[in-house]
């Protein structure tokens, strides 16, 4: 496994909490490090008991591994420890126990929706990267709220909800302002929407992601699927409008040299690559 470089991020995020450092050779669990104390941190907000949250381990004991209710506990990855009842991140130490800003203990399962279109000049031809000469992809891009880094606009899974509709939904609450649409309005962006979504889709990833949110005991975990717009004339027609997590929203030229949250930037090259698109 690759090891996680956001997930080690000196102050850990929305907090003045700093993560104990783990230096890239003591990332791996299997390798002794009899000095690691990890700082002990779980949000407030998480504390609060939200609906979206688990309780304290102690009172609770949830059945890591497995689906445990409408909640799915299981790693994209395959089965993750559990040490002293509580899940242990796969990718290695991070610095920090708890929860952090997570809601579950262990994997929290998100959907990112990668919606591409190829980049046309006035005229309506593609553009051809003057580097490479291949056609440019643009994606649709928000810049999160919470740190102001440009992402692509993922949410969590909801409990028992499917994947490819935390996809579609999540694309309309950030990209698209469902939340604050009128039901007719939403109507109409779903059904602008829907055959795009309906379409198969490219996975292009499923797994951990290297999130600046995990800890030793809760991580991200995400599908992300790659719904293009070949024509130009889907979901490229429709008006962008930022919503919900999202304070900006964007049509943005993919390209090796973007700066994106967590480690969506590699997502992005996988589609690039298996479109042969610029990089
Ligand atoms: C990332 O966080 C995922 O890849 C996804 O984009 C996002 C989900 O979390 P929220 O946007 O709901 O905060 O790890
Ligand atoms: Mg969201
Ligand atoms: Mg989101």
């Amino acid at each position: 496994a690759a090891a996680h470089v956001k997930a080690r991020c000196p102050v850990y995020p929305g907090s003045d909490t700093h993560r104990f450092p783990v230096p890239d050779h003591t990332v791996d669990w299997d390798t002794d490090c009899p000095q690691y104390s990890p700082v002990k941190y779980t949000a407030p907000t998480v504390l609060n008991k939200p609906a979206w949250a688990d309780p304290e381990i102690g009172s609770f004991s949830p059945q890591f591994n497995s689906i445990d209710g409408s909640v799915d506990r299981r790693s994209h990855e395959g089965s993750y420890r559990v040490q002293n009842g509580k899940p242990l991140n796969p990718h290695g130490r991070t610095g920090l126990e708890g929860r952090g800003l997570l809601g579950r203990w262990g994997p929290n399962h998100a959907a990112d929706p990668i919606v591409t279109r190829w980049k046309r000049d006035s005229t309506g031809q593609c553009v051809h990267h003057t580097n490479s000469q291949l056609p440019v992809l643009q994606f649709v891009s928000i810049k999160r709220l919470d740190c102001g880094e440009w992402a692509i606009p993922g949410g969590m899974v909801d409990p028992g909800e499917r994947i490819s509709q935390t996809l579609q939904r999540e694309f309309s609450e950030e990209a698209l302002n469902s939340l604050q649409a009128s039901p007719s309005q939403r109507e109409n962006i779903q059904k602008r929407i829907a055959e795009l979504f309906n379409s198969a889709g490219l996975q292009v990833y499923k797994g951990y992601v290297d999130d600046p949110r995990n800890t030793d005991n809760a991580w991200m975990e995400t599908v992300a699927v790659n719904f293009h717009d070949e024509s130009g004339n889907s979901v490229s027609e429709l008006p962008l409008q930022a919503g919900d997590d999202a304070g900006q929203v964007s049509w943005i030229d993919v390209d090796s040299s973007l700066a994106l949250y967590a480690n969506h930037l590699h997502f992005l090259e996988t589609v690039a690559k298996e479109r042969n698109a610029h990089w």
